[in-house]
């Protein structure tokens, strides 16, 4: 991502932000939109925001996007006043621009929002110690419960079929067909890993036809990153990237966090000697998740949560070799094998989350049980 003054200076000219244009940086590592840190001199000092390029093939209705944006920012807004919080600090704020848009779109097609930067606030890329784990597990079990009263009709589908597995799965099989970028016969190995799950892939879709597992509105994207920690208090404090907020399963967002979270390795390591999953670090997440949703999640999904947290990571395994056999056109990669590497790392930590399946078990029905909820094991 490189972006000159200019160009950035033009952009913010269509936002109403007061003060005078300083200087930009880029910030954060995700791997679809493109994130700066703007600041301006202000009468009152420094101020400072955080300007986002929308990745369009990504997402193609910025417009819808945005709504969800605006509308679920502002009824969190509206729970934290009620409830005491802070909502400068506890959620976004959206800037619109001076035409009263929610983004400014430019001669080159490009989506650019801003955001409010919130101050002193720190994001992690791994963790540390379990302590903090479970402060990301509390994180997004409150964001869930936060959203449990919003009307989730309202909520436009960003990217539809987002966590159908079984779509993706059926993606994954085109793409290994079509070898468009003539890569299948460098990935044999995790094509065939992928192949002989692909009953997995069909359980929590399966569930939700069945009307078995409720629909909730989620994050679905519920990396540790995502979440703005405290830098003083180290306490949790706002739950970020919303652009993926959208009816889903509370499983996706517990087992997407535990892809991420509880692997002892990078996403991207490409010595999977290093790549499992920590029983300590599951064991946080599911109490911090448990302590703040656990009362409103039904048994059969608290059943769910050990095999979600495979189902999620065999998902993504699979996103990226599809990515990679399409030749990189959705991830953002740093060198021609990314997509490849990123692929073993998740299809390792499936492997190692299969064999560690029933200490999984284990650990989630004893939490579930001290949250007051009895669970049967299943999967
Ligand atoms: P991406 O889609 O690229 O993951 P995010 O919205 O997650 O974009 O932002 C990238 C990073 O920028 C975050 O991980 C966080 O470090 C930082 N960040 C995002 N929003 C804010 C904010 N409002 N205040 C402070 N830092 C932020
Ligand atoms: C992407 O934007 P970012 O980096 O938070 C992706 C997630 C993947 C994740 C894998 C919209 O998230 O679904 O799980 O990469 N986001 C989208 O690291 O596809
Ligand atoms: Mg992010």
């Amino acid at each position: 991502m490189s972006f000159t003054e200019f160009a950035i200076r033009e952009i913010l000219s269509n936002f109403d932000l007061p003060g005078t244009f300083r200087a930009f940086e880029p910030t954060g590592c995700g791997h679809i939109n493109d994130t700066l840190c703007v600041t301006f001199d202000t009468q009152d000092g420094e101020k400072r925001y955080i300007l986002q390029r929308i990745n369009t093939h990504v997402f193609t209705r910025p417009d819808l996007l945005m709504e969800n944006v605006e509308s679920v920012t502002q009824y969190l807004s509206k729970i934290l006043r009620e409830t005491g919080g802070d909502p400068a600090r506890g959620t976004l704020t959206v800037f619109r621009t001076r035409n009263g848009e929610l983004y400014h779109r430019t001669a080159e097609n490009d989506c650019w929002r801003v955001y409010n930067y919130i101050e002193g606030t720190c994001t992690l890329q791994s963790i540390g110690n379990p302590d903090d784990f479970r402060k990301a597990g509390a994180a997004f079990g409150e964001f869930q419960q936060m959203l449990a009263a919003y009307p989730s009709r309202t909520l436009h589908e960003t990217i539809p079929r987002f966590h159908d597995t079984a779509s993706r799965f059926a993606d994954f099989r085109a793409a290994v067909q079509a070898d468009s970028a003539g890569r299948a016969a460098d990935a044999q190995p995790e094509i065939g890993f992928v192949l002989a799950r692909e009953s997995d892939t069909h359980v929590l879709v399966d569930l939700l036809r069945a009307g078995k597992l409720p629909l909730r509105v989620t994050h679905n994207d519920t990396k540790l990153n995502n979440i703005l920690f405290d830098a003083e208090t180290k306490e949790s404090l706002c739950v970020v990237d919303l652009d993926t907020v959208m009816p889903g399963l509370s499983l996706y967002d517990f087992g997407d966090s535990i892809r991420f979270g509880a692997n002892t390795a990078a996403e991207d390591e490409p010595d999977t000697g290093k790549v499992s999953l920590s029983l300590p670090l599951y064991r946080a997440f599911c109490e911090g998740y448990l302590c703040a949703a656990g009362q409103s999640l039904t048994q059969t999904e608290i059943a769910y949560l050990p095999f979600s947290a495979k189902l999620m990571t065999l998902e993504c395994g699979m996103r990226f070799l599809t990515d990679y056999l399409q030749g990189d056109t959705y991830f953002r990669t740093a060198y021609p094998e990314h997509n490849l590497v990123r692929c073993r790392t998740q299809l390792a930590l499936v492997a190692d989350m299969e064999a560690k399946m029933a200490q999984m078990q284990a650990i989630t029905a004893q939490i579930a049980r001290a949250v007051g909820k009895d669970v049967t094991p299943c999967c």
